[in-house]
C-alpha cells in the first residue's frame, strides 16, 4: 500500500502523547495527509471495547481482555488504517499489536503463539516503523500518577506486571532491529521529542 504506518509504544508514562504531536508535524511536512488512531479505541465500537476495557472494577480473564483488543483492532484496522494507507496516508498509531504481546503476552502471561495468530488474521497488517519509548518502571509509574486523576484497570497492576512488560518491548524491539527504534524516554520531555524526531527524519531520508 502506498501510505506509511508507523506506531508509537511504551509503559506507563512513558510520553507518548508529546511524541506523537511532533511526529505528526514532521509526518504532515509537504502536505502528507496524516491520520492518528489509538487503541483500544480510535472507532465508535472501539471506543465502546475501550470503556468495557479499562473500566476499574471490571473482572475481564486475560482471554477476554486478549480478544476485545484484537475486536477494537480489527476493527480500526478495516475502517480506519487500511483506508488510509489506501489513500497514501501517512498512519501514526498510538499503539498497535507489540502492545498485546507487551502486556498481554508479557503482562498476563498469555501464549505469545496466540496472539501472533491474532495478528496475523485479526490485524493483517504491521508498521512499518515502531517507536519504543523506553523509561524504568518505577520513573514511568511516578509520571503517570503526578497526572492524577483515577488509574484505569490496567494502570492499576501492580509494578512486576510493568517489569515484564517492558522487558517483552525491549526483546521484540531486539527481535527486529530494522523495524524499531528504542528510544531512551527517560531523558527530558524535550531530549525524548527530539531523539524521536531525528529518528524519524533519517528513517524518512530527510535531513535531520
Ligand atoms: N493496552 C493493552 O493492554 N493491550 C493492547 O493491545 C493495547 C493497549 C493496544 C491504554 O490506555 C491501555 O491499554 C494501556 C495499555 C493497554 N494501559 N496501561 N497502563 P491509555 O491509552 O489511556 O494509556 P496509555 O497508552 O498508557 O497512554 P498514557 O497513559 O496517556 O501514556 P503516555 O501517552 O505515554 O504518557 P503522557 O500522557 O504523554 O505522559 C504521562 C505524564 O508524564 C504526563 O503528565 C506528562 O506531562 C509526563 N511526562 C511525559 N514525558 C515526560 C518526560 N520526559 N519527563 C517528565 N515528565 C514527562
Amino acid at each position: 500500500m502506498p501510505g506509511l504506518f508507523i506506531s508509537l509504544e511504551g509503559g506507563e508514562g512513558a510520553g507518548k502523547s508529546t511524541v506523537l504531536a511532533a511526529l505528526r508535524e514532521v509526518l504532515a511536512e509537504g502536505g502528507r495527509e496524516v491520520v492518528c488512531t489509538r487503541e483500544p479505541g480510535g472507532t465508535p465500537e472501539g471506543e465502546a471495547i475501550r470503556e468495557l476495557l479499562l473500566a476499574p472494577g471490571r473482572d475481564l480473564v486475560p482471554e477476554a481482555e486478549l480478544l476485545l483488543m484484537f475486536a477494537a483492532r480489527a476493527q480500526l484496522v478495516r475502517r480506519v488504517i487500511r483506508p488510509a494507507l489506501g489513500r497514501g496516508a501517512a498512519v501514526l498509531a498510538d499503539r498497535f499489536t507489540d502492545a498485546s504481546f507487551a502486556y498481554q503476552g508479557g503482562g498476563r502471561g498469555l501464549d505469545a503463539g496466540h496472539i501472533a495468530e491474532l495478528e496475523r488474521w485479526a490485524a493483517g497488517l504491521r508498521p512499518d516503523l515502531t517507536f519504543l519509548l523506553d523509561v524504568g518502571v518505577a520513573q514511568g509509574l511516578e509520571r503517570a500518577r503526578s497526572r492524577g486523576g483515577e488509574p484505569d484497570r490496567i494502570e492499576s497492576e501492580r509494578e512486576d506486571f510493568f517489569e515484564r512488560v517492558r522487558r517483552t518491548y525491549l526483546a521484540r524491539a531486539a527481535a527486529e532491529p530494522e523495524r524499531f527504534r528504542v528510544i531512551d524516554a527517560s531523558q527530558s520531555a524535550d531530549a525524548v521529542r527530539d531523539a524521536a524526531v531525528a529518528a524519524l527524519r533519517t528513517w524518512l531520508g530527510r535531513a535531520p
